[in-house]
C-alpha cells in the first residue's frame, strides 16, 4: 500500500512554495518516513527551522514546530531540548542558515553534544533570496554576489561538525531518498548532537547560471562530487579534493550528552544549594 503522508502534513499549507523539482520536497518525504518507521508520536517531535526555502519545512509538517530567525535554530532548539529532554528536537536549516549566519551556533551545539538532530539542507547557494554565494558554493560558480565566479574556498560542514564535537555526523543526497530516510532515522536514534547534511538541488538559483538548469542536471552534478565513505576513504589524498563522502561519517556512542549532564548537575545542586562544593561537581562530570 502506498505510504500516506497526509497524516504528517499541514494540508492547508499546500502547495509548498518550493520550486518545481526542488529537492526539499524529497527530503520532507524521507524525514516523514523516518519518523513513521521509528513509530515516534507526533507530539514527541519538535521541528525548529530558520529562514530560507529550507526554513519553510516547519510550516508544512504537523508536529510541534517553531519557525525561527535566520541562523538561530540551534539556540532555540537548545532551550526547547533542555526544557523537554524527552522530546525529539530537530533543527532544519539551509547551508547559509547553518554555516554562515548561524555558523557560530552550529559549532557550539556540536561542542555541547546536546541531543538535537540538525538537518542541514545543502543546496550550495542562498535559495530563498535568489542566488547569493554561501559557504558551500563551489569555487568558480556564478552567483549574484560573485558574478565573475566564486573565489571563496568551499566549506565542508561535516568536517566542521566532526571537529567541533558532534557525536554523529552523516551526509546523504536527494537522489538517494531511501538512504536519506535511513540516515535521518539513525540520527534520531542517536543520543547526542547529530549533524546530517543532505545535498539538494537548486537548479533555479544555482543551476540556471551554472550549466545545470534542470533538476536532473543539478542532481547529476551532485552525484559527480560525492562518493560513499568507503570508496572515498580508499582514494589517494590528492583525489579527495572537492569530493564529498556520503554515509555515516562519525558515530560516537560514548560521548557525554549535555541534557544528561545538566540534569545531574541540577539534581546535585538542588539538594545542596549553598553547600555545593567542587567534590559535588565531580559527581556530575
Ligand atoms: C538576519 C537576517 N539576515 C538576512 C536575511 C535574508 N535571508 C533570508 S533567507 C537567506 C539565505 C537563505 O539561504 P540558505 O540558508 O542557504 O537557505 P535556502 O533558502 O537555500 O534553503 C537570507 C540571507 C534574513 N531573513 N535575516
Amino acid at each position: 500500500m502506498a505510504f500516506n503522508y497526509d497524516n504528517y502534513l499541514r494540508l492547508e499549507k499546500m502547495p509548498t512554495l518550493w520550486c518545481w523539482g526542488c529537492g526539499d520536497g524529497v527530503i520532507l518525504k524521507s524525514f516523514i518516513r523516518a519518523i513513521d518507521k521509528l513509530g515516534i508520536s507526533k507530539d514527541d517531535v519538535c521541528v525548529v527551522s530558520g529562514i530560507g526555502c529550507s526554513g519553510r519545512f516547519s510550516s508544512y509538517v504537523d508536529f510541534n514546530t517553531v519557525h525561527t530567525t535566520h541562523g538561530r535554530t540551534v539556540a532555540y532548539a537548545t532551550g526547547i531540548k533542555l526544557a523537554n529532554p524527552d522530546k525529539h528536537v530537530i533543527c532544519v536549516a539551509g547551508d547559509g542558515d547553518a554555516l554562515a549566519i548561524g555558523g557560530n551556533h552550529t559549532i557550539h551545539g556540536c561542542r555541547r553534544n546536546i541531543d538535537i538532530t540538525m538537518i542541514v539542507i545543502n543546496n550550495f547557494i542562498y535559495g530563498l533570496t535568489n542566488s547569493q554565494t554561501s559557504p558551500t558554493t563551489p569555487r568558480g560558480a556564478w552567483s549574484v554576489t560573485m558574478k565573475q565566479g566564486n573565489i571563496d574556498p568551499t566549506f565542508d560542514g561535516c568536517k566542521l561538525a566532526e571537529a567541533a564535537g558532534a557525536s554523529f555526523v552523516a551526509r546523504e543526497k536527494v537522489s538517494e531518498p531511501k538512504k536519506m530516510e535511513k540516515v535521518i532515522a539513525a540520527a534520531l536514534q542517536h543520543k547526542g548532537f547529530a549533524y546530517v547534511e543532505l545535498l539538494s538541488n537548486c537548479h533555479i538559483n544555482l543551476g540556471r547560471k551554472n550549466k545545470m538548469a534542470s533538476a536532473m542536471e543539478n542532481l547529476d552534478w551532485i552525484d559527480s562530487i560525492t562518493l560513499p565513505k568507503k570508496k572515498y576513504d580508499a582514494l589517494p589524498e590528492e583525489e579527495k579534493v572537492n569530493i564529498l563522502p556520503t554515509g555515516i561519517l562519525k558515530q560516537d556512542t560514548d560521548a557525554e550528552e549535555y541534557c544528561e549532564m545538566y540534569g545531574k548537575l541540577k539534581e546535585v545542586y538542588q539538594g545542596k544549594r549553598d553547600k555545593f562544593t567542587q567534590a559535588d561537581f565531580k559527581k556530575v562530570i
